[in-house]
Parts: C-alpha cells; sequence; structure tokens
C-alpha cells in the first residue's frame, strides 16, 4: 500500500472543462459513455495524462474522435495512462463497462434495495469511470441516463432536467445538466422505483425551489420530519449566514445500504434511509434530532463544500469541521443550545479525545494517508468544529459571520486550503492569531493546567495556566497553540462578578462589550506555555467558573478546585455547561476513588455530597428536564478508561453499576416521580419541551430499573406495554433489558415479533442486545450473526450488531480475549466485502495499549492476526498496521 503525503501536492496538469457522461444501465451490465474536454495547463509541453480507475473493464479510448492506439496507453489495476496527449485543448471519449450488481463495497456505482444509486466520495468515482479523481479538478457535467422504464422508472443526477423521453424496447432515457463546476466526488446518479414527497421552498430573493424526497412508496408518509428539517435548514442558512439556494430543483434519496449517514451530492442528497425515515411510532427522539441534523448538515454543504470545495483530500476538515460547526449551530437554534452543546462536548471528549491518545492520532489537518476513507474521522469532523467554533469564540459572532462572508467573496467556484479559510478570518476582523494555524496541523488534545490565587489586599485573582500538548505519531514535541479560555468568576452568593480589567502578563486588557458594559464571561489568549492572568478590582474570593461553554478543545486540570467548589458550580453557575461539567468532574472522581477502593479489596460506599447535589438538580423545577437528565447520567465507562493509567474494565463496570444502584435507592421517591411526572399527554411532538419530558422519566426509569426489584421490573413493563411511542417503547425495553431474566427474554421476543417487518427497528432490537454487559454476551452476538434479520452486506446492520458490542467494554475487553477474537472474525469476513465498513470496526481496537498485560498480548495477537491476512484491503492494513507500531 502506497502512503500519500500532503507535501507531494501538485496541481494536475490538465484541467478538465466539461464531462458528458451517458450511462446505459442494465441489470447485468452497465456501459458509461463519457467524454471530457480536456485542456493542458501548459502549451508547450505534453506530460503523461494519468486517469484513475478500479474494477472497470476498459472498453474503448478516443482522442478527438480517433482510437488511441495500444502502444500510447498503459493500463493497470488502478490507472489508466495517456502517454503523449496533446498539447492543445482535446476530446477525450472513454467507454467503460461495470457491474454496479456486484458491488458490495457501496462505493461507486451500486444497487441498493433494486435501485441503482452512486457514491462518490472521496475516491469512488473512479470505480465509475476513468478520470482524474480529486477534488481540485472541477467540472460542469451533463449526464443521460439510459434504463428499462418499467423497472426503473426514476432517473436522477445533480442539476437541471433538460430532456427525456422514451426510447425502444420498452426503455428511457433522462439528460441532466449541472450548471456549477464541481469535482467528480460530488456527481451522484439514482435509478429506481421510488416515489417522492414534493414541497417548495421560496429562497429570500424570491426563487421558487422544487424539493422532493425520494423513497420507496411505502416509506413517503416517514418523510414529514426530514421535510420539515430541510426546509427549517434552508431558511436557516439565510438568515444566519445570508447563504441561499442556487438552483430551482433539490433532491434528497433514502437507500438502504450506505456506508456512512449522508451524502451532500450537488442537488441530489443520497441518505442512509435511518436518516430520512421516522415516524413517531418507529423511530426515537435521538432519531429525530440525528434526521435534522445531518439533513442540515448535507443541506449547508451547498456551500461549504460544493460551491467552495477542497483542493486536496488533506484538507477535508475545511468542509467537514466548519460544516459540522454549522448543523450544530443550526440545531442548538432548533432546540436547547446549553444541551446540545452538551451532547456534542460528550461526543468530542468519548471519541475524539480517545483517538488523539491513540495510534490514529493526527491533526485535523492530516500529513499522511494510505486510504483517505480512513480520515473520515472524529479529528477532522469534530475537533475540526471546535477549531471553527474557536474562531466564532475569539472574533465573535459578527465577526466570524464578517470572516465568513469574506470566504465566500474570495473562494467561490474554488477548490481551497484550511489557510484560505484562516486567512479570510483574520483578514475580515484583522486579527492577530498566528499560533491559532497549529490547530491544524498540530495532533493531540492539549492538556491546560489553571491553578488560581486571590490577594485580599490587593483584590487581584490571578489564574496560572501551562499548556502542554502530548506526543502523538511522528510528532514528538509540540509549539503551544492560542487557546481561547472563557472563564467567569462567581462571588459567593453565587452571581457572576462583573470583570473590568485584567492583565496578560503586564499587558492590561479591558473587558467590555460593545456598548461599554463589563462583561461577565472573558475569553482569555492562553498562547505560551505558561501565562499568568490577573483579574483586578475582585471585592472577594471568587470560584472560578473555566473554559465555560468548553471554550476549547482541551483536556481542563484545576488540581486546587475542591468538591465544595464543584458543588457550588453546580448549584449556581450561570453557564450551563459548567454546571453540567461540575456533576461530570465529581462523578468521575468519585468513579476513580472506587475503582482505587475495588481493587484494593476495599467496601464500596458513596458520598452523600454528591449524590445531594444530584438530588437538588433532579428537584429543581426551574431547569430544562434534558438539562437535568445530561446532568445526573454518570460520566460513560469508556471515559474512565481514558483516565486511568491501566485500565480496568470490570472494575470500570462494576463500579459504574455500583453507583448506580447507589443513586437509584437514595433518589428512589424522586426518580418515581420524574417517571409519573413526564409521562406523555399530548401525541408525539419532536419539539425540545417533549423531548426533554421524555428524556427525564427515561432515564428516571432506566435507574428505577437497575435495582433488579419485582415492582421497579413491573414499572419499566407497564411503561413498555402503555408506550405509544419508540422513544418510550425502547427506552422501557432498554431500561428491562439492564437484568437477565425472564422479563428481560420475553420482552425482546415480543419487541421483535411486533417490528420484524420494520428493518430501522429490528437494527434498534440487534444493537441493545449487542452492547448488553451481561457476562459473556459475545456468545449470543455470535448466534445473532445467524438470525435472520441480520445481513453483513448492510452496514447499518453490521454497525448496530457488531458496533453494538464495541460499545460494551466490559465484553469487547473480555479477560479472555473472546470479544478480540469475535471482532477479528468479523473483520476479517466483512473485509472481502466491504473494506471501508470493516476498517470502521478495527478503529474499536485501537485503545488497547491502555489495558493490563494479559489483554494487550490478546489484542495484539487479533491485530496481527488481521493485518497479516494476505489480500487485506488497504483501508483494514492502514488501521491495523498503525494500530501495532
Ligand atoms: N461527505 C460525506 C462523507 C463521505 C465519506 C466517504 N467515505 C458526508 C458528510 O460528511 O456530509
Ligand atoms: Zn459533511
Amino acid at each position: 500500500p502506497k502512503e500519500i503525503f500532503l507535501k507531494d501536492y501538485k496541481p494536475t496538469d490538465y484541467a478538465f472543462e466539461r464531462v458528458e457522461l451517458k450511462f446505459v444501465l442494465d441489470e447485468d451490465r452497465t456501459i458509461v459513455k463519457s467524454i471530457i474536454n480536456v485542456v493542458p495547463r501548459s502549451e508547450t509541453s505534453n506530460p503523461p495524462l494519468v486517469l484513475d480507475g478500479r474494477d472497470l473493464k476498459l472498453l474503448s479510448v478516443k482522442i478527438n474522435g480517433e482510437v488511441v492506439k495500444s502502444n500510447n496507453l498503459s493500463l493497470t489495476s488502478r490507472h489508466l495512462t495517456l502517454s503523449t496527449p496533446p498539447s492543445s485543448p482535446f476530446t477525450l471519449e472513454v467507454d467503460t463497462e461495470l457491474h454496479p450488481e456486484k458491488n458490495l463495497s457501496l462505493e461507486g456505482l451500486y444497487k441498493s434495495g433494486g435501485n441503482f444509486c452512486t457514491q462518490c466520495e472521496a475516491e469512488g468515482f473512479r470505480k465509475i469511470t476513468f478520470f482524474q479523481d480529486r477534488p481540485d479538478v472541477m467540472a460542469i457535467f451533463t449526464t443521460t441516463i439510459e434504463a428499462d422504464k418499467t423497472k426503473y422508472p426514476v432517473l436522477l443526477s445533480n442539476g437541471n432536467l433538460i430532456d427525456h423521453g422514451d426510447l425502444e424496447d420498452g426503455k428511457h432515457f433522462a439528460v441532466w445538466e449541472d450548471p456549477f463546476k464541481k469535482p467528480s466526488y460530488l456527481f451522484a446518479l439514482v435509478a429506481g422505483q421510488l416515489e417522492s414527497r414534493e414541497d417548495t421552498f421560496t429562497t429570500c430573493s424570491g426563487r421558487l425551489v422544487h424539493l422532493r424526497i425520494w423513497t420507496p412508496a411505502q416509506d413517503i408518509p416517514k418523510t414529514a420530519h426530514a421535510m420539515r428539517s430541510l426546509k427549517s435548514a434552508m431558511k436557516w442558512d439565510e438568515d444566519v449566514f445570508g447563504l441561499e439556494y442556487d438552483l430551482d430543483l433539490f433532491n434528497i434519496v433514502a437507500v438502504p445500504d450506505f456506508n456512512m449517514g449522508a451524502m451532500e451530492n450537488k442537488s441530489l442528497n443520497i441518505f442512509n434511509s435511518k436518516l430520512v425515515l421516522a415516524s413517531p411510532e418507529t423511530a426515537t427522539d435521538a432519531d429525530y434530532s440525528s434526521i435534522l441534523g445531518v439533513i442540515g448538515h448535507e443541506y449547508f454543504h451547498n456551500w461549504t463544500g460544493n460551491r467552495v470545495t477542497c483542493r486536496n483530500w488533506f484538507q477535508l476538515s475545511l468542509k467537514e469541521g466548519l460544516t459540522v460547526f454549522r448543523d450544530q449551530e443550526f440545531s442548538s437554534d432548533m432546540g436547547s443550545r446549553p444541551v446540545k452543546r452538551i451532547s456534542d462536548v460528550l461526543r468530542l471528549r468519548l471519541s475524539q479525545f480517545a483517538e488523539d491518545a491513540g495510534p490514529m492520532a493526527h491533526p485535523v489537518r492530516p500529513h499522511s494517508y494510505i486510504k483517505m476513507d480512513n480520515f473520515y474521522t472524529v479529528t477532522v469532523y469534530e475537533k475540526g468544529a471546535e477549531v471553527v467554533r474557536m474562531y466564532q469564540t475569539l472574533l465573535g459572532k459578527q465577526g466570524f459571520r464578517k470572516g465568513m462572508d469574506l470566504y465566500f467573496e474570495r473562494h467561490d467556484g474554488q477548490a481551497v486550503a484550511c489557510e484560505d479559510f484562516f486567512a479570510a478570518m483574520r483578514d475580515a476582523n484583522e486579527a492577530d492569531m498566528s499560533s491559532f494555524l497549529l490547530w491544524y496541523s498540530q495532533a493531540g488534545t492539549p492538556l491546560l493546567t489553571v491553578t488560581t490565587a486571590y490577594n485580599p489586599d490587593t483584590r487581584c485573582f490571578t489564574l496560572k495556566c501551562r499548556q502542554e500538548i502530548p506526543p502523538t505519531p511522528g510528532q514528538p514535541l509540540k509549539e503551544p497553540m492560542l487557546i481561547p479560555l472563557a472563564v467567569g468568576l462567581l462571588n459567593s452568593k453565587g452571581h457572576d462578578m462583573p470583570l473590568s480589567d485584567v492583565l496578560d502578563g503586564e499587558l492590561p486588557l479591558s473587558l467590555t462589550d460593545a456598548s461599554g458594559q463589563a462583561v461577565t464571561t472573558a475569553i482569555l489568549r492562553v498562547e505560551k506555555a505558561e501565562q499568568e492572568f490577573t483579574f483586578v478590582n475582585i471585592p472577594e474570593k471568587p470560584v472560578a467558573s473555566l473554559l465555560r461553554n468548553f471554550s476549547a478543545p482541551v483536556r481542563l486540570l484545576q488540581p486546587d478546585i475542591t468538591d465544595d467548589d464543584l458543588l457550588f458550580l453546580l448549584a449556581h453557575d450561570s453557564d450551563e455547561f459548567n454546571r453540567w461539567e461540575a456533576a461530570q468532574i465529581m462523578g468521575r472522581k468519585l468513579m476513580l476513588n472506587l475503582i482505587e477502593q475495588l481493587q484494593q479489596g476495599g467496601k464500596l460506599s458513596v458520598d452523600s455530597a454528591y449524590i445531594e447535589g444530584l438530588r437538588s438538580i433532579l428537584c429543581d423545577p426551574l431547569l430544562d428536564k434534558e438539562f437535568v437528565t445530561k446532568a445526573i447520567t454518570l460520566p460513560a465507562e469508556s471515559e474512565l478508561v481514558d483516565l486511568m493509567t491501566v485500565a480496568d474494565p470490570d472494575a470500570i463496570h462494576t463500579v459504574r453499576r455500583f453507583l448506580i444502584r447507589a443513586i437509584a435507592s437514595s433518589l428512589r421517591k424522586e426518580l418515581e416521580y420524574a417517571v409519573e411526572e413526564n409521562r406523555s399527554l399530548e401525541p408525539y411532538d419532536p419539539n425540545h419541551s417533549s423531548m426533554a419530558r421524555r428524556a427525564l422519566k427515561n432515564t428516571a426509569l432506566a435507574y428505577l430499573a437497575s435495582l433488579d426489584q419485582p415492582e421497579a421490573t413491573e414499572l419499566a413493563l407497564q411503561e413498555y406495554r402503555t408506550a405509544t411511542n419508540m422513544t418510550e417503547q425502547f427506552a422501557a425495553l432498554v431500561a428491562i433489558a439492564q437484568n437477565p431474566g425472564e422479563a428481560r427474554t420475553s420482552a425482546l421476543s415480543d419487541f421483535y415479533e411486533q417490528w420484524k417487518h420494520e428493518f430501522l427497528v429490528v437494527n434498534k432490537w440487534l444493537a441493545l442486545q449487542a452492547v448488553s454487559d451481561i457476562p459473556n454476551n459475545v456468545e449470543n452476538v455470535r448466534q445473532l450473526l445467524d438470525h435472520p434479520a441480520f445481513d453483513i452486506r448492510n452496514p447499518n446492520k453490521v454497525y448496530a450488531l457488531i458496533g453494538g458490542f464495541c460499545g460494551s467494554v466490559v465484553n469487547l475487553h473480555a479477560k479472555d480475549g473472546s470479544g478480540y477474537k469475535f471482532l477479528a472474525d468479523v473483520v476479517l469476513k466483512l473485509d472481502k466485502l466491504n473494506p471501508q465498513v470493516a476498517s470502521r470496526l478495527v478503529t474499536a481496537f485501537s485503545r488497547w495499549r491502555r489495558f493490563d498485560d494479559g489483554r494487550q498480548a490478546l489484542a495484539k495477537e487479533q491485530l496481527e492476526r488481521i493485518a497479516k491476512v494476505e489480500g487485506l484491503s488497504d483501508n483494514v492494513y492502514e488501521i491495523a498496521s498503525k494500530s501495532l507500531v
């Protein structure tokens, strides 16, 4: 396998201006004819023109209508090279034959649910035709599709439908033209038996846009929420960023077989069905929220990704980090901002911090890759979004908007790099932020240690900050970076103090807002390895609220913070994120202490202050109920894995279960009340306050059921039976399924019987069983591989069952190695069908060095077993081999 480096990037020698594609779709042989206007960039030389192509059968190559002689061509399994192309503009015609019906990799052209569809990002277009398949080659595409009219009545591609009609032999055709130039990765085609939900949106300048969501006929009723989400997203992008849709048609197609969530192909988004289809009976609140977020995300790509795209794949975060940030902001505005922030930070800390601390750690802009598909990571996406958020934190909302405007003014229609975004932000605000660029090139999560001191005589409050970025593969030493540290100071009544002046070293900084008012949250610029900030005129010793709203993706250490401070912040902080964080810090500390007690053979007991803190949150009627839910939820087991020197999965699990039960029995009355009080009264509605009620009720129910006592189980069963929506029905099932026994077994089989005809619901059922902590659950999961509900060719099912299993820390890391062996078995089987999905699964191994020697040896054995298989895909090879280094 060949490694590709950012430093080797060169523009192409040939530009492609227009591309005309013709697809003759057929059950067992599809023909693709491509006609490209090629323009050499230099008039004086004609270097070879290298086209990418994989799994294609080449039929013919012509230049300016003449067949190219075979001595001027060379064909390998990866490339078609024209050795002496003309040095003036020419027409290149290439005919190829492909077999979508045999394509199980789900990239390129393939069949899903009987229909044809495509997935080209990152490098799937080369499985459709020979092409310079890279994002800096942008062309105008015209696409003709021919197919049997009965089997494939709907024919879609990018842009506008400019012609269509019937042909002989029961066939028909459609011609689509996309007026915007685009890279090949944004090309899309769909053909099949589909129906659409139609709606319209009028843009701010008065353009009428036809919106269509395509699915098989029986699923149309489940597309209402997706359509509402799309319209909200279109409106939001106009309101917040002044960005308007640019064509008269916007199509979304839902397909059951898809490697990831969705794809932003120009005007023809293709989605994994699970991110489009929802009804109250079959989808949970979490599904409704994901649909809103992902529909928004793909729509927002129309500007951040499509109109302005990436120069090369190393710049992926240019579009992904920015678009994730945009979808996070959109969802915040549609629901609760603090709750959304908490969820996003949880995801970042659970997945991205772990990635940053492991063998696959890479910068937001990677320096190299073997398979680009392996770099669609939480680092590029979620950490990338944090980097974008930091611009906004540093420059303010208005400053950020100015930067965005300048970015589009400069780069519309171009393929650009992360520096271009940085430069637009900097120039629009005349800001000085050079050390900020390091966020793109340095991997690893910075450790920010902050200690505080108050001097009553000088009325000064000083923060001492130290930043340190741990070494990561290939990057032993790091430079300090610009970290925005948002700080508030609470007085003894729990109110925010006005912050008028702060000294950064000797430098006085005035902290006032636009209207001259003293602010209550200061954004400190931490740029040096060690730096002191002094707040002056502070009348009493404050409690500091640091890193408000999680103002930077760092691990914050506050060695001198006390439990009393944390309880105080939990009760009073005006920054809701930090109220939640205070409970999390206490929870983490408590669990780590309990783990130590357990490892030393001590008896477990819980500190009542923590439980009292949770009680006061639970009983506070003024708090957002979803916030309460988040605040009473303990840090996850996998978070603790990352915090221990040698992770002990069994101890982590025992302690977390113990603590859940301790909370449940101490707060039993309050939890019962929460269940009682938050039952659904009205028909299902996915608005924030109804979702929040359900979230609190469901969490309370899970706590109660953890006790495994007859009344609690009966309560959960009753909720299960009387539920009128999937959110509550499934949550009750989850609550019951915590404890092995008859209730669990019969509820699970009842659920399956009820829903076996709904594939998306069945996946929830698979995932629930897979993630179970029941000892030796690996055997159940192995059996489920043979269940009729499972199909290894469908990524959603693989993520549900195998991904679900990897979510159980105790069972994946079982002491006897059974979890590792199982995972390796599945990876090797799947790699032959779908390398992209197989390599996602391998990443579950990447934390193997965090465990004891015994587990390390067992995990390593399986990783080695994978890495040495002959014919392994580059995808799996890259992850397995890097994990072993
Ligand atoms: N851009 C696509 C991801 C493509 C992944 C290719 N392996 C979806 C998204 O981020 O919007
Ligand atoms: Zn995206």
